[in-house]
C-alpha cells in the first residue's frame, strides 16, 4: 500500500455477531462518498481521535494494532459493505467515537466460508499475520 491508507469515521452498531464470534469488532462509519480501499482483510492501526477520556482500555490518541475486514461478510450474505475493527489486546466500548483506521497491508480478500469453524481459524490467522506486520511497521517507524 505503499503510505497507510486512512479510514476515519465513527463507530456505529454493527449485526452484534462479531462478539459471539470472539471477535468483537468496532464498525467504523466513513462519511459517504469517501474512498474505501478494495475489499479483504489488513493489518491497521486504530487511533481514537480527539482528547477525551480513557476508554475502557483505549487511550484516545494513541494507536492500537488491529485486524480490519472490509467487506460485505459473504460468509453471512451480508449486503452492506463496513469497515471492521478487531481492535487486539483491548477492551473498550467505542460506540460514537471518531475512529481513524490506518491500513498498513492487505493480509487475503475476503471469503465466504462453509462454516463459521473455518471463518473463526480464518481470523485467528488473520490476528497472527497482522501482530507480525505492525510489530514490524512500529519497528521501522522508530527507525
Ligand atoms: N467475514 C466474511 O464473511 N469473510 C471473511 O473472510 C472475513 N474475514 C474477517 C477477518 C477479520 C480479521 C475480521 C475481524 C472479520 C472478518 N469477517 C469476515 C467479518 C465477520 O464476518 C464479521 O466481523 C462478523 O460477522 C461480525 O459482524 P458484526 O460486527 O456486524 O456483528
Amino acid at each position: 500500500l505503499g503510505r497507510p491508507h486512512r479510514v476515519e469515521g465513527v463507530v456505529v452498531h454493527g449485526d452484534k455477531r462479531g462478539r459471539e464470534l470472539g471477535f468483537p469488532t468496532a464498525n467504523v462509519a466513513p462519511p459517504m462518498f469517501s474512498a474505501i480501499p478494495a475489499d479483504g482483510v489488513y493489518a491497521a492501526w486504530f487511533t481514537v481521535l480527539g482528547a477525551g477520556e480513557e476508554l475502557g482500555t483505549v487511550v484516545p490518541g494513541r494507536r492500537y494494532q488491529a485486524a480490519v475486514s472490509v467487506g460485505t461478510n459473504p460468509t453471512f450474505s451480508g449486503r452492506t459493505r463496513t469497515v471492521e475493527a478487531y481492535v487486539l489486546d483491548t477492551e473498550a466500548d467505542l460506540y460514537g467515537q471518531h475512529v481513524a483506521v490506518d491500513l498498513v497491508s492487505r493480509i487475503r480478500g475476503m471469503e465466504k466460508f462453509d462454516s463459521i469453524e473455518s471463518l473463526i481459524t480464518a481470523m485467528n490467522r488473520d490476528v497472527e499475520r497482522a501482530r507480525r506486520i505492525l510489530s514490524e511497521d512500529a519497528e521501522r517507524s522508530v527507525g
